[in-house]
């Protein structure tokens, strides 16, 4: 009987070993967090064959007949369980890849560095216009691939949001569509360096050919000179843009957005019609246009659903405005880059609340961005003084720092003047503070709207 060991007991490998049980493969699931509930485990994955849960250690028994094995995003490769397992050369795949692997119907995938969740949330919105109830959206946005192909068949159209991690070990995951939105460093204290985290990502069309589509972001100059070169991408790829007109694709053009292709010019809509602001959200729209439209979606049932999208919770989301201040919350701004957009997006002068735990990025070009635009910036968190000391060299000095989340939004509501934005937009992550970015998102939310 096939035997597989599955890494890491959370969303993804409760998810991956469902699938495998249901399909009679012997599960060894290790987890090395003392934590986690072995009762709460079992009763969620059941089936006829057996199922092992392993929380400190997998002894060279246990390992000895395994054929497969399948990690979980965030479990570390440094590990020694994994490190064992690849020694033996048992074959190792992604959760994503096991979900393609038992999955029926068709796929279209996203990823990128900055956009991911909206645009895939958009294209969701806008495929159940047309598949209603078969279209399932999942991946990195929170629902595991694979307990969605628990009960899969061939009507079911999947949106998958592919992270980096995701895209690590993948053999034959191939989408129908992809799309790719941009490139920005991220997560560097898990990569070697900034190529490897490309690599990974361009991994989402190492097996798309002829009979498929990549839909690419003309303005990202690293996705534009990849497709100069010979066999990188072996399928059809379309572009879009939010600063030229192109000869083929989707493109922005006063204020509004076009498809050309070699016979037709069509408007779309107006930008004024979305409920999303920014440039980046434009890129975001046209990306979520492509990919849908090669997925079989008419324009007609595309603009309706732009129309209709009013974005995601943590993304640039409007909270209040109170005496002439408007407060954003966009804790879902992760890294530099996001903020950057964020930064972007904003009428008028902003108060920038970030920090939070630095991911070895560099902030030279966040600070450039601030000094443009950014009236005070207000620090929070482990990466404070990285931050501070980057903005000083760089000859901006208007930082405060505060010690909590709340201390800071005071600070910013007594420091704004009519016309202004507070922005919260941290460019780290969440978790030197909080316990994601929705925590901490929800926590900004709730002060700001204590405000008097
Ligand atoms: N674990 C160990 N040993 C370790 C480290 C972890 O056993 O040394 C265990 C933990 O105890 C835990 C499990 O591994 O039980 C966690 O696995 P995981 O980190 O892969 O998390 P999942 O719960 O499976 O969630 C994952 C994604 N998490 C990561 O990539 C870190 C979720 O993306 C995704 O929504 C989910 O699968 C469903 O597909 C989150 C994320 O932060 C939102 N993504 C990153 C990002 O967006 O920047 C990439």
């Amino acid at each position: 009987m096939p035997k597989t060991i599955v890494l890491g007991a959370g969303l993804s490998g409760i998810a991956a070993s469902k699938l495998l049980i249901k399909n009679e493969v012997e599960v060894l699931l290790f987890d090395n967090n003392p934590q986690i509930s072995v009762n709460k485990i079992k009763k969620s994955i059941y089936g006829k064959v057996k199922l092992k849960i392993l929380l400190e250690n997998v002894s060279d028994e246990d390992l000895q007949d395994v054929n497969l094995c399948v990690i979980s995003p965030g479990f570390p490769k440094t590990n020694s369980v994994y490190l064992r397992v690849i020694k033996k050369r048992i074959p190792v795949i992604s959760e994503l890849e096991l979900g393609y692997l038992y999955g029926k119907g068709e796929v279209c995938a996203i990823t990128g560095s900055n956009g991911k969740t909206t645009t895939v949330e958009l294209i969701g919105s806008i495929m159940k216009k047309k598949y209603g109830d078969d279209v399932e959206v999942v991946g990195n946005i929170g629902t595991p691939y694979c307990e969605k192909v628990l009960n899969s068949n061939e009507k079911k159209k999947y949106v998958i949001e592919c992270s980096s991690f995701q895209l690590e070990d993948v053999l034959k995951f191939k989408p129908k569509v992809a799309g790719i939105l941009n490139f920005s460093p991220d997560h560097l204290d898990r990569y070697g360096s900034y190529t490897d985290y490309i690599n990974a990502k361009l991994n989402i069309a190492i097996n798309m050919n002829s009979e498929d589509v990549l839909v690419l972001n003309y303005e990202d100059q690293i996705l534009r000179d990849l497709t100069l070169q010979k066999n990188i991408f072996k399928c059809k790829v379309v572009f879009f843009s939010s600063k030229r007109t192109l000869t083929e694709g989707f493109y922005l053009y006063d204020d509004a957005i076009f498809y050309k292709d070699k016979t037709k010019t069509i408007k779309l809509m107006n930008t004024s019609e979305l409920k999303l602001i920014g440039n980046h959200n434009y890129e975001n729209v046209m990306a979520a246009m492509g990919v849908a439209y090669y997925m079989g979606v008419s324009f007609v049932e595309i603009v309706d659903a732009c129309k209709e999208f009013s974005g995601l919770e943590h993304r640039v989301e409007f909270v209040r405005e109170k005496n002439g201040v408007k407060y954003y919350n966009d804790s879902k701004g992760t890294n530099p880059d996001a903020s950057i957009k964020a930064i972007d997006a904003m009428k008028g002068k902003i108060i920038l609340i970030a920090g939070g735990r630095d991911k070895g990025v560099d902030y030279g070009d966040f600070i450039m961005k601030i000094k443009e635009k950014v009236r005070y910036l207000i620090l929070i968190g482990e990466a404070k003084k990285k931050i501070a000391n980057k903005a000083r060299v760089l000859n901006y000095h208007s930082v405060i720092f505060a010690d909590t989340l709340d201390e800071a939004v005071d600070i910013a509501n007594s420091y704004s003047n009519v016309g202004d934005n507070v922005l919260f937009s941290p460019a780290c992550s969440s978790f030197d503070m909080f316990k994601s970015y929705e925590e901490r998102g929800e926590k900004f939310k709730t002060k700001v709207m204590s405000l008097k």
